[in-house]
């Protein structure tokens, strides 16, 4: 069997994709019809696809800062045509189709309700949205859990606000994340809010980008500290057998976004590895921008050191690479096999926060 065919038949997890980076040229299109929204420079979809095709390509060698504000801003505007609760569940709807199409299996996905609440959208119109798709997901034999996103560079307050919003809807959403622009914006600006996500029980995560400034400390930030301070390390379920269990942490975050400069250090790495806590690899994009010589090798050290990683698409619309196009493009930069990507897509199913431990068995 080749391995593209592996991959297609292979059950699969996604569980870093931001649902507003799956908004396509063709969905955008329709939105700014139906609301009356101008798109500059546009006068057909074919000129808006263009638009997506051109304006992410950057040189080798760009500064991972630039590249992923540059990036933040036009992708923040794109989401201009969003504004109804249909808008919302037809987004999500899309990209249901999409999982179903690559048999990804199980999905946790972002949202970024201060990017429409902050347009005058209300929380509730996205997250009625976003809930009727969920439910809608088991039709297309597709698992599907929201992870609340904390847009970074907004303010503390809008941070926690935006939290206490959330606290009707505690139960529906399962983890919260923190998302966007990561300069300046270190994950400590944000403690009281992961404090009050811990007492809804929700799982806690956070983007650790790529080549960021401060990475290093943020790293050991969300490990650490995030909601909380981390007990001293215990040899605990790290050496169960049980592949389906991953421990339950009161303390620190339960996994990192990217989290790529954990390869930087020893340190961070024995840190990383010690906490059991996954990452959630996007490598696709940042290897364009980047160049895949400071990309593979550091997604090869960390799985070679034992540490969860999971292969994930993040805004496929723009980055271009879907899940089943990553792990081929990974396999590739990477000379993995096909026990390899399985691995991945095994560890995923351990990082998974479904409560559902049949779903995770029968996987
Ligand atoms: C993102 Cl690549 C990336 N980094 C931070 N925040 C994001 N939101 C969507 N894509
Ligand atoms: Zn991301």
């Amino acid at each position: 069997m080749s391995l593209s065919s592996f991959v297609a038949q292979l059950p699969k997890c996604e569980q870093h994709l931001h649902i507003e980076g799956t908004l396509t040229a063709e969905r955008r299109w329709k939105c700014a019809h139906a609301n009356k929204i101008e798109l500059p420079g546009c006068n057909s979809l074919e000129d808006l696809k263009k638009q997506y095709l051109t304006e992410y390509l950057y040189e080798e060698g760009q500064d991972a800062t630039k590249y992923l504000q540059e990036f933040l801003e036009v992708y923040y505007a794109s989401m201009n045509v969003l504004l109804t609760e249909d808008d919302f569940y037809n987004m999500a709807l899309d990209y249901i189709k999409v999982a179903q199409s690559q048999n990804i299996r199980y999905l946790e996905a972002f949202f970024d309700p201060q990017a429409h609440t902050s347009r005058g959208v209300k929380f509730e119109t996205v997250m009625e949205g976003l809930l009727k798709a969920q439910k809608e997901a088991a039709d297309y034999n597709v698992q599907l859990h929201w992870v609340l996103c904390i847009v970074r560079d907004m303010s503390a307050e809008s941070g926690l606000d935006i939290v206490k919003q959330a606290e009707p809807y505690k139960d529906k959403i399962i983890a919260l994340g923190l998302d966007s622009d990561e300069h300046d914006n270190p994950p400590s600006k944000f403690q009281d809010a992961f404090l009050l996500a811990r007492s809804y029980g929700w799982k806690i995560t956070a983007h650790c980008d790529v080549d960021q400034k401060n990475t290093h400390e943020h790293i050991k930030y969300v490990v650490k500290e995030l909601a909380g301070s981390r007990p001293e390390f215990k040899k605990h379920e790290l050496d169960n057998p049980d592949l389906y269990l991953l421990p339950k942490f009161t303390t620190g975050a339960d996994r990192i976004d990217h989290g790529m400069n954990t390869a930087d250090t020893t340190e961070l790495l024995d840190l990383v590895k010690a906490a059991n806590l996954g990452l959630t690899l996007c490598p696709m994009g940042y290897q364009k921008h980047l160049g895949p010589h400071n990309v593979f090798p550091k997604v090869t050290k960390i799985y070679n050191y034992g540490i969860p990683v999971t292969l994930n698409s993040d805004d496929p619309a723009y980055l271009v690479y879907s899940k089943t196009g990553t792990l081929l493009g990974v396999a590739d930069g990477c000379k993995l096999t096909a026990k390899d990507l399985y691995n991945f897509e095994k560890n995923a199913i351990r990082m998974a926060w479904t409560s559902d431990i049949e779903f995770k068995r029968k996987f």
